[in-house]
């Protein structure tokens, strides 16, 4: 496509890890097969419209720094028109397959709510536009229902029946704003579905509610048939104190109970697991065990500072990690790895996007390739069976199977003695993952 805002930059290759060029590709090799599949089909990157686009820089001690030549227009559609070119011209420059975004990234926020619909429409029918061209689709579109002032004692959860009722109204649109592009997952993120304190919230009320407003949501899915999966994502806190999405343990624990367990999968983000106090292949493996790992926000957060950074990711540690249990879940179906990550404040030229980019692309394309070795050479797994492998013989094998109880056990205990101690060997495991890592 003509390249109007990004001109300079070439569309980024793969060149290999010998490569000094910083506007190349070091692992990130979309067509090369690996574990049956194209890489690109095994990692379905999107970039998160939000940070990519809408990121101006700011933090609460300090001003915007990123001034985009896009942002020029005075007219606020106009301004989102441009913006969206300007993104469709990064997508191809990265060879991005998707984009993710909230209804109020993409179109402003007009005076009423029919108006801020009719923005909305204007702005997807140019979307649409472009994606009749762009190789680049949509992975996920979700409603930002946190940042406006009406929202400041939630949405769903909110203490006023009406503010319910917008959100209600809000969500709707989304939906079909991601029927119309083809969404392929939508994501309920509640930054605003917690509390400040407890002393002015009814919890029972506010948990049922937002159980209600989420079978409402399928309800609604379901009727114009937008068959996408639907993704709830859990942070622990921040902006609110305490956040009812806590983690990928509560998530599945608040499905359970009001009967939703079949009607969502969790969208895990890296940063999100780590301010809740887990690592991120904790959160990956909750999910994945409890077979509700759809999808992941794919950044990284500093762990000596306790907020959300929304760093890109780089630490190859963390994403082999996190790829093990991707490959271990039988891949992510129509789930991928979103980049909700944004530029440092100081990294303000359009360059910066872009190296921030090939940074997490690599990043998790050398993961999945030492991930995939390490499950292939299967030393973990073994030492896992074994260590288990009294359940599948003898004493253990009557536990699992339902046959023993107190009182056979204590009899059995009597009888046998000491357990023999074993060792867990950690550092051994380490040394292998790192063998492979290195090789
Ligand atoms: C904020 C969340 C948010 C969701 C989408 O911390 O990560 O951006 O991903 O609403
Ligand atoms: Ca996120
Ligand atoms: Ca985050």
């Amino acid at each position: 496509m003509a390249q109007k805002y990004l001109s300079n930059i070439k569309k980024i290759k793969f060149e290999g890890k010998k490569s000094k060029n910083p506007l190349a590709f070091k692992f990130y090799n979309p067509d090369e097969k690996i574990n049956g599949k194209k890489m690109k089909d095994h990692l379905r990157f999107a970039l998160a419209y939000w940070h990519s686009f809408r990121g101006e820089g700011g933090d609460p001690f300090g001003s915007a720094t990123i001034d985009r030549p896009w942002e020029k227009f005075s007219d606020e559609i106009d301004k989102a028109k441009a913006r969206m070119d300007a993104a469709f011209e990064l997508f191809d420059i990265l060879g991005m397959p998707y984009f993710c975004f909230h209804d109020r990234d993409i179109a402003p926020e007009g005076d009423t709510l029919a108006e801020t619909n009719k923005n909305l429409d204007i702005i997807v029918k140019h979307v649409k536009e472009h994606m009749k061209t762009s190789k680049t689709k949509l992975l996920w579109d979700t409603a930002n229902l946190f940042s406006h002032p009406r929202f400041m004692h939630g949405a769903a959860t909110s203490p006023d029946a009406d503010v319910f009722a917008y959100a209600a109204a809000q969500v709707k649109k989304a939906l079909e704003v991601g029927k119309e592009l083809g969404a392929e997952n939508y994501v309920f993120w509640g930054g605003r579905e917690g509390y400040e304190t407890l002393l002015n919230n009814d919890m029972k009320l506010e948990l049922d509610n937002l159980a209600r407003f989420l079978h409402m949501a399928c309800d609604y899915a379901k009727k114009i048939k937008f068959n996408a999966q639907f993704l709830i994502e859990p942070k622990p806190h921040e902006p609110t104190k305490h956040q009812y999405d806590f983690d990928s343990a509560t998530v599945i624990g608040f499905l359970r109970s009001y009967n939703l367990m079949d009607k969502f999968k969790l969208n895990i983000e890296a940063n999100h697991a780590t301010l809740a106090r887990h690592t991120f292949h904790h959160d990956l493996r909750v999910a994945r065990i409890n077979g509700v790992l759809g999808s992941i926000d794919a950044n990284q957060g500093d762990l000596l500072l306790g907020w959300d950074t929304d760093q890109f990711p780089s630490n190859i540690y963390w994403t082999t990690l996190a790829m093990y249990e991707v490959i271990k879940n039988g891949g992510l179906g129509r789930g991928g790895l979103n980049f909700d990550a944004k530029v440092r404040r100081s990294s303000f030229e359009i360059e910066d996007l872009v190296y921030a980019h090939i940074s997490g692309m690599d990043s998790f394309a050398k993961a999945y390739k030492v991930a995939y070795n390490l499950i292939k050479g299967g030393e973990i797994d073994k030492f896992v069976k074994d260590r288990y492998s009294s359940y599948s013989k003898g004493i253990g094998k009557s536990i699992v199977s339902g046959k023993e109880n107190f009182e056979s056990l204590e009899k059995y205990a009597l009888s046998k003695g000491e357990p023999k101690k074993k060792s867990g060997r950690q550092e051994l495991l380490e040394t292998i993952l790192n063998s492979y890592l290195f090789e």
